[in-house]
């Protein structure tokens, strides 16, 4: 049976039962076991001198090959073109995007390099599987070194329509790579047409059946909407919510209810937004003041690039504005904490909130609101406020959906969520966690890797659906 070689920025936890991070590790890591193979990236290391090969560590069946970034590839790769260049980008943003050519030569570079040390890796008969903006040039540089084994691509982001994807310079030099591979994931449809629309108008490739022919090169577009395991968030929710942070929580908020915002700090989020939401809220219904609390988590995130420093230092004064404005000696509105906590704390937190905000102005999925859901408490489950320009909304329907731009109403969707009645949060919770069930993370790993196979009598992917 064929094995798989993932490759990511950064990879899972490689410590056999370390808890695996929420996102694509528990469902790459299932099917990594189910088949056998590598998991390929960068080790989360700045070192002086790039490596000559892979450092590879072996967890049963799995080899984890993981090389360090020197400084300049860091700054240029990492930091730069995938962040402060494609990130804004690929969430609609232009604005806030960074161009240099130093970065463009850097992201290039780095993904010839990952190419050169995956080669080596791969055998007859592999399938490939890359992860994310970071690493689109991937498939086009293995194609360049001789690959020919099927390889697909996964992108965690949305995809914006064409007329955003030129703002790149050089952008066909970026995106047109992408027909290197042999499937390309998006998490919803809208990013899918975007992606197809772009190549048939901009490159001149041509639609066949559900294909795109582009030069001599057949591939597809494929949604794959990512999920969760939402039987085990569930479990450990239930089993958080009597452990001692939650029971701290609890007491601290008296018999205020909370509503929970968990982000890491990152501008598609919608925290600025969020903030005067709530603002909003406290300015506008007064009869809330002091009758409910708003925990925000936001987990810092990217510090070396400038435009998060700015977001960072335009909450911190926000949410003193807010406090100082509404704050009582009894009573703060809005806790913001930028620390970050554990899965199984912030399971406990979920499972206590009546209701979770999840507001980005743009987001791929978003698991956060995933996650929120599958914590509560079927006799008594809490309200998610969604923004519909999350991926997840497309899912979440019985969420409550809002504009994160339209401050007013959010708040209004904030007090509607507070004051609802039982049997309607049961019904919305129901038809969500059902969805969820559908749709878990090794359902989409699964498909995935079967669209990528389709065809092929060497693989058998019928042999993971029992993982
Ligand atoms: P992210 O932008 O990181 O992921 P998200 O999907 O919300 O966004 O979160 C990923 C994981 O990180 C979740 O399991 C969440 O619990 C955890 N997390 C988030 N904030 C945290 C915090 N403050 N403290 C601790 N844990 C936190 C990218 C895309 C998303 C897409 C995912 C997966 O931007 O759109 O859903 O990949 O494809």
């Amino acid at each position: 049976m064929s094995r798989i070689i993932v490759v990511s920025n950064r990879i899972g936890p490689i410590e056999e039962g370390k808890a695996a991070p929420g996102g694509l590790a528990v469902g790459v890591y299932e099917i990594l076991r189910a088949t056998g193979g590598v998991w390929f990236g960068w080790s989360g290391e700045t070192v002086d001198q790039t490596p000559q090969a892979p450092s590879l560590q072996t967890q049963g069946n799995i080899a984890f090959a993981t090389v360090g970034l020197g400084r300049k590839d860091y700054a240029e790769y990492y930091a730069g073109f995938s962040n402060a260049t494609l990130w804004p980008l690929l969430h609609y943003r232009t604005g806030l995007i960074e161009f240099s050519r130093d970065s463009l030569a850097g992201y290039l570079r780095v993904n010839e390099q990952f190419a050169a040390h995956l080669a080596r890796l791969i055998e007859p008969g592999d399938i490939v599987w890359v992860h994310d903006y970071h690493l689109i040039p991937l498939g086009a540089a293995l194609r360049r070194r001789g690959v020919t084994q099927r390889i697909g691509f996964f992108l965690h982001t949305p995809l914006p329509p064409r007329a955003v994807m030129r703002t790149l310079p050089d952008h066909r030099q970026i995106f047109g790579t992408l027909s290197a591979y042999d499937v390309v994931g998006f998490q919803t449809a809208d990013d899918a047409d975007h992606f197809s629309d772009y190549m048939v108008r901009e490159l001149g490739a041509s639609r066949q059946g559900a294909r795109l022919a582009l030069d001599s090169r057949l591939f597809k577009a494929g949604v794959f909407p990512i999920g969760i395991d939402p039987d085990d968030f569930a479990r450990t929710a239930a089993v958080a919510v009597g452990q001692s942070a939650t029971r701290r929580l609890i007491r601290s908020l008296g018999e205020r209810p909370l509503v929970i915002g968990v982000d890491r700090l990152d501008y598609s989020k919608g925290l600025p937004f969020r903030f005067r939401a709530i603002e909003n809220l406290l300015g506008q219904h007064p009869e809330w003041r002091n009758r409910c609390t708003f925990l925000q988590v936001a987990t810092l995130s990217r510090t070396d690039v400038k435009q998060y420093r700015e977001l960072r230092a335009e909450l911190d004064a926000a949410a003193g504005h807010i406090n100082g404005r509404y704050a009582d000696y009894d009573w703060t509105p809005i806790r913001y904490v930028n620390r970050s906590f554990n899965r199984n704390t912030l399971a406990g937190f979920f499972r206590h909130a009546r209701v979770g905000l999840v507001t980005p102005l743009r987001d791929g999925m978003n698991l956060v609101a995933k996650e929120y859901v599958a914590a509560q408490r079927p006799e008594d489950p809490g309200v998610l406020v969604l923004s519909q320009f999350a991926g997840a909304a497309n899912e979440l329907e019985s969420a409550l959906l809002v504009n994160p731009f339209d401050v007013g109403g959010v708040a209004q969707a904030i007090i509607r969520a507070l004051e609802m009645p039982l049997p309607e949060r049961t019904d919305r919770w129901r038809a969500m966690m059902e969805t969820l069930r559908r749709n878990t993370v090794r359902d989409w790993a699964r498909r995935f890797v079967e669209s990528l196979t389709a065809n092929r009598a060497d693989m058998r992917p019928a042999a993971l659906s029992g993982a």
